[in-house]
């Protein structure tokens, strides 16, 4: 490099923070707006993009570079290829099959299945140290594909789970109770779909667990509010998809979000999706579903206790057994 002159360097560098790469597979909507998430905050040394076309994969490389004077220094790199992923700290998979019209959901599962087939492999064989995050749907059952497929232990492999229907799900309690939603603690648990389960004896605003505090006061509360709420954020998901064609923006600051959980070791509680076998009594067969899990630079490091009633802890079982039937068709 002709640009500059070198100064002597009289000692060793500094050592410097550690460097971190991330890649993402699947360069579509989703993939992309959690990319640009993640540049924007300055999570990654180095960002490593995979998908199957690989017109559409340079000039989404290009359109990010070109933002470099405006972003944190982070070396963006793309390939069809997954070697471009070698050395990863932490994998996001969200490539993924289009459903095609009157195809069954179980049909859309089994090419989903096909794919995770090339590309767990090569990436646990590029980086065998790396944490995998799964996001392609049904993201449940191919949290638990990716496990088989990877032969990595099960606490390096994590599912987005309800992470986002927890968010929404903040957002609409907040804005019922015109707070902010940063104040708002509420989990879904279970799967991320139609079976999911709100802990409503869980919620807490501004650290006030609000049903135990609506019941002291004998604050009429209806039932069917709660549950209102609920519905919607399980329609949320497919009126965004309805209007718009897809989700993005949201699911991009979700996942970031469990990005810098898991490298910046924050030791933070997400509602992810883990190896859910022998907790809150889910004992019938190896299934990924949602709980609240604290996640660090190791991975998932445990999965907190959390107070369920009984209608609760039977919902979460119920949602296991969806998912495990599911997966009992696919024959892995
Ligand atoms: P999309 O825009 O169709 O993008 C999918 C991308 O995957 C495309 O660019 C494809 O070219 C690429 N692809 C297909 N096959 C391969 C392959 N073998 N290797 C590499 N890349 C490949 O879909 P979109 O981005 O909207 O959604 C992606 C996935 O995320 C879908 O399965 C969604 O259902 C899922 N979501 C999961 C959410 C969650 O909360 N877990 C939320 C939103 C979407």
């Amino acid at each position: 490099n002709a640009f500059f002159k070198p100064i002597e360097q009289t000692a060793p560098p500094s050592p410097t923070k550690r460097h971190t790469k991330i890649s993402v597979i699947g360069a579509g909507n989703v993939g992309m707006a959690i990319a640009q998430t993640i540049l924007t905050q300055d999570l990654a040394d180095e960002l490593a993009l995979v998908d199957a076309k690989p017109d559409k994969l340079r000039g989404e490389m290009l359109d990010l570079q070109h933002a470099a004077a405006f972003l944190p220094r982070t070396k963006i790199l793309a390939s069809v290829d997954y070697a471009v992923t070698a050395g990863s700290d932490l994998c996001i998979v969200t490539a993924g099959a289009r459903q095609i019209a009157d195809e069954s959901r179980l049909n859309l599962l089994q090419r989903n299945l096909t794919l995770f087939s090339a590309i767990i492999p090569p990436l646990a064989r590029y980086s065998p140290d790396t944490l995998l995050l799964i996001v392609s749907n049904p993201v449940d059952v191919l949290t638990y594909v990716a496990w088989k497929l990877s032969g990595f232990p099960s606490n390096r492999v994590i599912g987005s789970g309800t992470n986002l229907d927890s968010s929404r799900f903040r957002f609409l309690i907040a804005d019922h109770l015109d707070v902010n939603t940063q104040d708002v603690q509420a989990y879904i648990v279970g799967e991320h779909g139609d079976s999911s389960v709100a802990l409503w004896s869980s919620i807490s605003v501004g650290g006030v667990p609000v049903l135990s505090f609506l019941e002291k006061q004998q604050i009429a509360y209806e039932k069917e509010t709660l549950e209102s709420i609920h519905k919607e954020v399980i329609q949320s998901a497919y009126e965004v998809i309805h209007l718009k064609g897809y989700t993005s923006w949201a699911i991009g600051y979700s996942v970031a979000n469990l990005a810098r959980s898991l490298l910046r070791d924050q030791r933070r509680i997400h509602p992810v999706s883990v190896l859910a076998k022998g907790f809150y009594g889910i004992d019938g067969g190896e299934v990924f579903l949602s709980l609240p899990a604290l996640l660090g630079r190791g991975g998932v490091l445990g999965v907190t206790n959390a107070h369920l009633t009984e209608e609760e802890a039977q919902q979460l079982r119920d949602s296991a057994k969806t998912i495990l039937e599911v997966q009992s068709q696919l024959g892995i």
